[in-house]
Formats: C-alpha cells, sequence, structure tokens
C-alpha cells in the first residue's frame, strides 16, 4: 500500500510525465536517408550522386575521412532494417529514393530497374509487417551529372526534378501514400555554407542562396501538381515538403526583440513555407532583400520574383507541412550591417545565442522543449492550422552507448512539448518522426555523431545492429500512447 502510494505520488508530481496522452490518430515512426544508410554507392547500375562523387574526389571532406560508399549497408539488409521497425512498433517509416539509384545519369531517359526493384522490395516489406512507408524524394543526394550546369542554380533543376517524381508517384504511388517533394530546402541553399559550397561547387554571395530557394520551390510546386494532374485521383496521398525550423524566442519583451525574432523567423522558415502557402516570399523579406540590394548598387532585388502565374501555381501546393526541428536560439536586434558586399546573413540581421541555462547535446545544439511547442504554434498561426508532421527530431551523442538515458531524456521533454502543442494549444500536429531508425553517415561528421535508436557496428562487415535502451522506450511510448 505505501508502495502503491508512493508511486502514485512520484507519478503525479514527476515532472518528466504528463497527463496528456497521444489521440488515436496521432502516428509514431522513424527516419533514415538514402546516402546516410544504403551503401552499394555503384551496386546494380546505381549513377554517381554528388555525395559519392565528393567524398571520393576529397575524403578530408568528412571530419574521419569517411564515406558512405557502405554505410549501413542497408541496400543489402533492408529486411533487417523492417525487423527492427517491426520491433519498435512504429506506424510509419520515412526513408529516402537515391535518385541516382532510379535514373543513374539523373535523367528520364533510362531506367535502372534494379534499383526500382530494391525500393520495390523494401515498400512491399513494410506493408507486409504493417509500416506505412513515407517516401522523402530528396534527400541531398543530386546526381553528379546535374554539377556541369549548375545544379540547383539551373532552373532547368525544375524540369528534371519534375521528370524523376513523375516517375517516382508512377512506381511507387500504388503504394506510398505519404510523399516528401524536399528535405529541407534552407540547407541546401544555404547552410553547412562550406559543405552546400563543396558539393556545389559555389558559395554564399547573398545571390545564389535565393536562387537556389527560387528553383528548389518550383520544383516543388511541379511535382505537387503532376500528383495532383495524374495521380491523385488513382493513388489518393499526401505530398509535402520538409522544412527546418530552429526556434527564434525574443530575448526581451522589447518590441525591436520581438520584431527581430519574427524577422528571423520569416527569412528561415517563412522564405520556403509562405510561397507554398500563399504564394510568394513574405513581406519582410522581399522588403529588406529589395532594400540591401539597391543600397549595395544592384539594380533589382537579389530575391528573384515571382510571376503572378508562378504565384498562383505555388500557393496552395501543400497537403502538409513536414517540420525538422532540434535546435532553439534568443533573438535580438541588432544596428543594420553596412552596405558592402551582400550577404543572406546580413539580409537576415538579428543576433543570437543561447541560454546558458539550456542543456547541451553531445554535439550541436540545446535541450529545449519548448522551442519545438513555440514552432508547431507559430506555424499554426501563421499558416492557416495547416496539418504539420514532424518529420524529424533527435538526439547526438558521440559514442553510440546502449544506455542511452541522454537520448531517452531529450525524447521524452520533446513528446511532452508535443503533447502540450496538441492539447493546450490545438495544434493540429499528427505524426512525431525520431532522427534516426540507427546510427548513420553524419554528412561532414561522418561516423562520429550517432542519432540510431539501433547502434550500428561500423567496424565489421556485418554492420551488426542492436537495440540501445531508447529502443525500450519509443516502444512503450507507442504503445501507450503516454510520455
Ligand atoms: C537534418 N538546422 O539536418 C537532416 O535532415 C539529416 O539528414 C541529418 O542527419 C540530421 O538533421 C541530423 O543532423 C539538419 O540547422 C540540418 O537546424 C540543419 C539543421 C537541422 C537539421
Amino acid at each position: 500500500m505505501k508502495l502503491l502510494l508512493s508511486a502514485i505520488l512520484l507519478y503525479t508530481i514527476s515532472p518528466t510525465k504528463s497527463q496528456w496522452s497521444f489521440p488515436d490518430d496521432f502516428k509514431f515512426g522513424v527516419a533514415t536517408a538514402a546516402y546516410q544508410i544504403e551503401g552499394g554507392w555503384n551496386a546494380d547500375g546505381k549513377g554517381v550522386n554528388v555525395w559519392d562523387h565528393l567524398t571520393h574526389t576529397n575524403p578530408n571532406f568528412t571530419i574521419d575521412n569517411s564515406n558512405g560508399d557502405i554505410a549501413c549497408d542497408s541496400y543489402h539488409k533492408w529486411q533487417e532494417d523492417v525487423q527492427m521497425l517491426k520491433n519498435l512498433g512504429v506506424d510509419f517509416y520515412r526513408f529516402s529514393l537515391s535518385w541516382t539509384r532510379i535514373l543513374p545519369q539523373g535523367f528520364a531517359s533510362e531506367i535502372n530497374t534494379a534499383g526500382v526493384q530494391y525500393y520495390n522490395n523494401l515498400i512491399d516489406e513494410l506493408i507486409a509487417n504493417g509500416i506505412e512507408p513515407c517516401v522523402t524524394l530528396f534527400h541531398w543526394d543530386s546526381p553528379q551529372m546535374f554539377s556541369s550546369f549548375g545544379g540547383y542554380y539551373n532552373p532547368v533543376f525544375v524540369d528534371l526534378f519534375a521528370n524523376y517524381a513523375r516517375i517516382a508517384f508512377k512506381l511507387f504511388g500504388d503504394r506510398v501514400k505519404t510523399w516528401i517533394t524536399f528535405n529541407e530546402p534552407k540547407v541546401v541553399c544555404q547552410d553547412y555554407n562550406e559543405f552546400m559550397g563543396l558539393v556545389n561547387e559555389v558559395y554564399p554571395n547573398g545571390v545564389i542562396e535565393y536562387l537556389c530557394t527560387h528553383d528548389l520551390l518550383k520544383a516543388h510546386a511541379e511535382a505537387y501538381h503532376i500528383y495532383d494532374n495524374e495521380f491523385r485521383a488513382q493513388q489518393n496521398g499526401k505530398v509535402g515538403i520538409t522544412l527546418n525550423f530552429e526556434w527564434s524566442e525574443p530575448a526581451s519583451v522589447k518590441s525591436e526583440d520581438v520584431e527581430a525574432a519574427e524577422q528571423r523567423r520569416q527569412f528561415e522558415f517563412g522564405l520556403f513555407a509562405s510561397p507554398i502557402v500563399y504564394g510568394n516570399y513574405p513581406e519582410v523579406v522581399i522588403k529588406r532583400v529589395a532594400h540591401r540590394s539597391k543600397r549595395e548598387g544592384f539594380p533589382h532585388s537579389r530575391l528573384p520574383k515571382f510571376t503572378l502565374t508562378e504565384q498562383l501555381k505555388l500557393k496552395g501546393t501543400y497537403d502538409f507541412i513536414g517540420l525538422n526541428h532540434y535546435n532553439s536560439w534568443l533573438v535580438k536586434a541588432s544596428p543594420e550591417q553596412p552596405f558592402g558586399e551582400p550577404s543572406y546573413d546580413k539580409d537576415v540581421g538579428t543576433e543570437r545565442f543561447v541560454d546558458p541555462s539550456w542543456e547541451d547535446t553531445e554535439w550541436d545544439g540545446k535541450i529545449a522543449p519548448f522551442g519545438l511547442q513555440n514552432s508547431l504554434k507559430w506555424i499554426k498561426a501563421t499558416y492557416k492550422n495547416s496539418l504539420i508532421l514532424i518529420t524529424e527530431n533527435g538526439y547526438p551523442d558521440k559514442t553510440g552507448t546502449l544506455e542511452d538515458n541522454r537520448r531517452i531524456n531529450f525524447l521524452r521533454q520533446y513528446l511532452n512539448a508535443t503533447l502540450q502543442a496538441i492539447h493546450q494549444d490545438q495544434v493540429n500536429v499528427k505524426a512525431y518522426t525520431v532522427w534516426s531508425l540507427m546510427d548513420n553517415f553524419e554528412w561532414a561528421q561522418g561516423f562520429t555523431v550517432k542519432f540510431g535508436l539501433y547502434n550500428v557496428d561500423f567496424t565489421t562487415n556485418e554492420r551488426t545492429r542492436t537495440a540501445k535502451k531508447s529502443v525500450e522506450y519509443y516502444r512503450s511510448v507507442i504503445k501507450d500512447r503516454v510520455v
């Protein structure tokens, strides 16, 4: 009796427990991306992508001189991956298609049947195990062939992506009902400067960031309309885009800081979301880039303009907004930067820093779960209560330890923030996805940063997968629907 009473007491006062549970229609999943897990970089007719090329020609690019040639070897171990998913009890699996595995040169002229077979096998195995496939068309592994004409920075990219999307819908859309066109276009066009620079052989200069954004948005809209016009009636799925959002919290209640935080959100998230929801870039972005461009001596704004036809074509091209959230910042107003060299960062303006009281993760970023709740609330308020799917959230460590209590602690707090957004703020959020199913190739960090629920032993040919303690935790969340 005494034990029971103290158990009840502990349950009610424990700050990590919440009285709320996840609604019946809320879905749980985990995510990966092709280049980060598949390996088989030249298997069975796959063509070369920018990451194959980059890591082969410039092995020092990754901090451990590694590459994704083998990675988790999921090209061969997909059945084991599905068993891990099954063991977790997830509703869906978010993975990406390798463009050059399906179209070796990137163009629609040649289809690699072995690559198609690989994804057919994976999708069928998922469905046979009661797991929904959620497919990202583009998770950064652009065909190397496109580099010769500037990749994303050439408007022809729009047609090439549209062709690829059509082929993917045609091949897999009978079974795939959730499609994500792009993963984090912001990262593709601006972030990890040296990394995108090396991949694309261009460097940020306040011009190309916007050209790239413009093309990717048009490519997204094109794919959405292809789905609408040619596939939706028979296939009846959903098409959206995944945007990363680092939350910007005003550093004080001063109106200039409140405005600065909003300016940053509009430059970082609104730049992509606003055209898709409303047909054009956010007002503050249009105004600031035009103003700074003029002072820098440009005859026109560095931010390209959508024609009216393009605006109408973009507007409403989403069935959901995919949200990747990892990190938060405090933002305050700062004096206007001198007008000299153009730069995206100067366009954004403002200053950001972290609250020293926020707990560190073991790599990049802080633990600040209120940032996820605020991101969800802001998206709801800014974009007409759109359907939101959280398509990534997760905790990095350097060790891959099986006793990953800190990951469990992180997940519990962010899941709890999601519950608060649902129950306190009535946000229309219907899915949560852990990055990642297993430790994998973390881009420039190689294999030194680990996000997995499963540990992968990269020293063995078998790429042995072992469940971490967080597998148990996530499985219980999915089953009991409480954090
Ligand atoms: C994501 N940010 O990248 C990617 O989608 C994954 O491929 C990657 O492995 C994962 O995060 C972990 O790093 C991000 O600046 C890049 O907020 C940048 C940000 C967030 C996520």
